[in-house]
């Protein structure tokens, strides 16, 4: 609880990240089912609207976060470097429990009052004071506050890791895709967090201290805080696709036999382009408020120039791949799915780009569909491939391929049931944040519900294995008992080698 040691932090980060899981899972389950049939049956729109809040939040800042930056940054980064630990061990402490109370807080914003129904945005007028009266949007912006100091903690001590503490013969053009893609999302972080700090703050002292930033009548202008929203939003998802990016590398370039993927500068010089080209896009997400056509014109253009670097990964990826000789294992399969999947959903950002497309598709299921199938199955997929890869040398155990391949494909199925029907939604206009739909379209809303169920139930299998090897047989090996199996255990025995493999992938360099 008081370690200061990376891998202890790790952990922890990796069970906070699983329990959040769980709770965000389980809010779009209950929304999921409202929606599997017309008409409100659970929720009045409020209630609705806190759902989609919190499960956003939840997922962004308590689960993909934690998990990519937090789990697998703080593991690997000392590792890969040749470091003992990362540079400010306390500090590195400090980040992960504050988590704790930025998340009570959220969590409590639900149940005080009425609670946040504004969307992870938080626009004004609806998050002001006239139509959210009661704590629970203080409380919302008070857990965004915790969450972005432990963030920009977290980062400061990523970039000086990386920057200070590399055996020296690790020179930066060298160092593993993982941590070139961790030292690019830190500085993200750094850059964009400070902006929604400052949004926030002045949204609370809009509702509390009477002034009138974003209220025209006050003189003030609610498209300043989209902007200001935006220039933190667009780098965030970023933020929470690179560290994926950077385990597929790892994960792709280990099952073929490589010690990188093809073309490893290209990829270094990719991801900074991604970085540095995602600060200057943001107002793709506001194409509606009436902005004239010139603005318009370049944030389409320089939108659609992302899809340049990504493209250079992606064929990058592709080409490790056809270049070897695969070894199909279990986490490879899930960086096949990130690639296939994955494209899906930045394709469809493209076709979204088009401000003139975006137009009509705006606040509709399409933005949905495009953003589930990048981030679900995306930095989702990224989670899973890094999971079932290091696993077993985090913790000692490794879990049966034949029940992380069903898992896998159930998994699959289930998040594409889900997420492809709503390219359909949104084309025909169904519009998000409604708990309600004209019966038109019931078909595909209730193919969405069932894929949901399935995921589900992929989620529930995954931590029954995880829960079955840690709980009986790797718990029982750090107690030193000698009766490591279980009768119901689906547990394989570990050959002496495996632990040796994944290892020198840890240590990859050129
Ligand atoms: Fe996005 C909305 C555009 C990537 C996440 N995105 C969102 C939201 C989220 C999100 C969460 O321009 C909703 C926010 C909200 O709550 O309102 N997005 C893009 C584009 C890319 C992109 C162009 N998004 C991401 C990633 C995310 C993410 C990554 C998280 C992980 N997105 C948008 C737009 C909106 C938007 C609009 C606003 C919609 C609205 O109205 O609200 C790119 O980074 C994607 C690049 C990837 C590819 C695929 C691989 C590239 C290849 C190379 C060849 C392809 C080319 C493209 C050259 C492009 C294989 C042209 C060729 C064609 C055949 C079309
Ligand atoms: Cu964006």
């Amino acid at each position: 609880m008081y370690s200061t040691n990376h891998k202890d932090i790790g952990s922890m980060y990796f069970f906070f990240g699983f329990w959040t899981a769980f709770y965000g899972s389980m809010l779009s389950l209950v929304m999921r089912l409202e929606l599997s049939q017309p008409g409100s049956f659970i929720f009045h729109d409020h209630l609705y609207n806190v759902f989609v809040t919190s499960h956003a939040f939840i997922m962004i800042f308590f689960v993909v976060m934690p998990v990519l930056m937090g789990g697998f940054g703080n593991w690997l980064i000392p590792l890969m470097l040749g470091a003992h630990d990362m540079h400010f061990p306390r500090m590195n402490n400090l980040s992960f429990w504050l988590l704790f109370p930025a998340m009570a807080f959220l969590v409590l914003s639900s149940y005080v009052s009425l609670g946040a129904g504004t969307g992870w945005t938080v626009y004004p007028p609806l998050s002001g004071v006239l139509f959210h009266t009661d704590l629970s949007v203080d409380m919302a912006i008070f857990s965004l506050h915790l969450g972005g100091v432990s963030s920009i903690l977290s980062s400061i001590n990523f970039i000086t890791t990386v920057l200070v503490m590399r055996f020296s013969s690790m020179f930066m053009e060298r160092i593993p895709l993982f941590i070139w893609s961790m030292m690019v999302t830190s500085f993200l972080l750094l850059f964009s967090l400070p902006v929604l700090a400052g949004a926030i703050t002045m949204l609370l002292a809009d509702r509390n201290l009477n002034t009138s930033f974003f209220d025209p009548l006050g003189g003030g202008d609610p498209i300043l805080y989209q902007h200001l929203f935006w220039f933190f939003g667009h780098p965030e998802v970023y933020i929470l696709i690179l560290p994926g990016f950077g385990i597929i590398s790892q994960v792709i370039s280990f099952y073929c036999g490589k010690t990188e993927p093809f073309g490893y500068l290209g990829m270094v010089y990719a991801i900074i382009s991604i970085g540095v080209l995602g600060f200057l896009v943001w107002a793709h997400h506001m194409f509606t408020v009436g902005m004239d056509v010139d603005t318009r014109a370049y944030f389409t253009a320089a939108t659609m120039i992302i899809g340049v670097p990504t493209g250079i990964k992606i064929f990058s990826w592709l080409a490790t791949i056809s270049m070897s000789n695969v070894s199909w294992e279990v986490p490879m399969l899930w960086s096949v799915g990130f690639l296939f999947l994955f494209t899906l959903g930045g394709l469809t950002g493209i076709v979204l780009s088009n401000s003139s497309l975006d137009v009509v598709l705006h606040d509709t299921y399409y933005v949905v569909a495009h953003f589930h199938y990048v981030l679900s199955m995306g930095a989702v997929f990224a989670i899973f491939a890094g999971l079932t890869h290091w696993l077993q040398i985090f913790y000692g155990f490794k879990i049966s391929e034949l029940h992380l391949k069903i898992q896998f494909y159930t998994m699959f199925v289930g998040v594409n049931l889900t997420f492809f029907p709503q390219h359909f939604l949104g084309l025909n206009g169904m519009p998000r944040r409604y708990s309600d739909y004209t019966d038109s379209f019931y078909l595909w809303n209730y193919i969405s519900s069932v894929g949901s169920f399935m995921s589900m139930f992929s989620l529930f299998y995954f931590t029954f294995l995880v829960w079955q090897n840690l709980g009986f047989k790797s718990l029982m090996t750090f107690m030193g008992s000698s009766s490591t199996s279980s009768e119901f255990s689906v547990a394989m025995p570990l050959p002496e080698h495996s632990l040796e493999q994944p290892v020198k992938s840890l240590l990859m360099h050129k």
